[in-house]
């Protein structure tokens, strides 16, 4: 807690660009926590260097990220937007907690399995230990609540499970952290293969409705969206692509996917496809345009970051500071 209000804790990878996915699943629900909650929103970019990276472009994508958690509503004076390689207590929480988790459970973890499949030639440490970087980012601030998409549930498990071990053994340092599931667009499907999640990293430009896309180029992955041959628009697992187009128009404009089957109903595949990307441009346009007022403005991107970075890290030592006593470590002598 920080005064009244509980600590929220989330953070992105800065690799790729946003999709749609990314912001109907995540951002778009971390800005409707910032009243409610002290919230602290970090770029993990400790996080993307487990896969190789280009040095210029994840600095390009890390400011980008930043800019556009402002861009979708995210206040910089309120909540807590900053880069987690700015505040060094992450790495060195990490290093504590890299000793109270055991090879048994990182070995369970399937995105490591994944992404391990994935990036066969560059299995590190650092991919391994991932998520006891995780688990420090949110331990750090004592942080009550995690909103996170289905996929991170098993990291937050194992936070837990984490932050009781310790607990356990030296008394109450960590707050034990909920996981916070969205209920609209927790998981919007490949335009181009309806039974993948749309991701940043597909290789087809096609499959992803990306954030800072134009108006036309939206329209136009809309049309060419899969969909199926039944010719009728129902919401149901057996057309799959359609129901990801209702998805999506639903968590755009606020309706049921009942209301939306109501309106569509006689309606060609063309016309949903058509009133989707307008739903979609009418999210995504307003948002642009906060984001090139932002790229203008060189100087308040820079004050939030350094302000930012200083208010995470008097938040973050102290946490520190209060595990380094617990497990040993000799005090400082001023
Ligand atoms: P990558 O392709 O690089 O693995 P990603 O697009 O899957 O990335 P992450 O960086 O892993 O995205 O996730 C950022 C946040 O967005 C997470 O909270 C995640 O749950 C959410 N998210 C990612 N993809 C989707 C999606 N298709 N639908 C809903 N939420 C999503
Ligand atoms: N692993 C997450 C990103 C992430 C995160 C966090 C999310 C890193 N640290 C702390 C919530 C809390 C992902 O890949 N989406």
């Amino acid at each position: 807690m920080i005064g009244d209000k509980k600590v929220l804790f989330s953070g992105m990878q800065a690799t790729g660009n946003l999709t749609l996915g990314n912001y109907l699943g995540a951002l778009r629900n971390w800005v409707t926590l910032c009243d409610e909650y002290e919230c602290y929103y970090s770029v993990v970019d400790m996080h993307s260097i487990t896969v190789r990276q280009d040095p210029a472009v994840l600095r390009k994508n890390a400011r980008r990220l930043l800019m556009l958690y402002i861009a979708a509503g995210i206040d910089p004076d309120k909540s807590i937007l900053y880069y987690q390689s700015h505040v060094s207590a992450h790495a060195e929480l990490a290093w504590i907690l890299n000793c109270f988790t055991y090879m048994g459970e990182l070995n369970r973890m399937t995105q490591f399995k994944d992404k391990s499949a994935k990036h066969a030639d560059n299995i590190n440490a650092g991919l391994f230990t991932y998520p006891v970087l995780m688990a420090s980012d949110i331990l750090l601030y004592q942080a009550d609540v995690v909103p996170v998409g289905i996929d991170q549930m098993q990291h937050l498990e194992l936070t837990r499970d984490v932050a009781q071990r310790f607990n356990a053994i030296y008394g109450d340092v960590f707050t034990i952290p909920e996981a916070y599931i969205g209920k609209v667009g927790a998981k919007i499907m490949s335009l181009q293969d309806p039974s993948k999640k749309m991701s940043k990293s597909d290789e087809n430009p096609n499959a992803s409705i990306y954030l800072l896309d134009d108006a036309d180029t939206i329209r136009r992955k809309f049309k060419r969206a899969v969909t199926d041959s039944e010719g009728v628009i129902l919401y149901r697992d057996e057309q799959p692509g359609i129901k990801n187009l209702l998805d999506i128009y639903c968590a755009c404009t606020g309706k049921t996917p009942d209301e939306a089957v109501r309106e569509f109903d006689g309606c060609g595949y063309g016309v949903l496809k058509e009133a989707v990307g307008d739903a979609v441009v009418n999210v995504l346009v307003p948002l642009q345009e906060r984001m090139k007022e932002l790229e203008k403005d060189k100087a308040y991107i820079d004050r939030i970051i350094r302000q930012n970075a200083e208010r995470a890290s008097y938040t973050a030592m102290k946490t520190l500071r209060k595990v380094q006593k617990k497990v040993g470590f000799p005090e400082r002598v001023r």
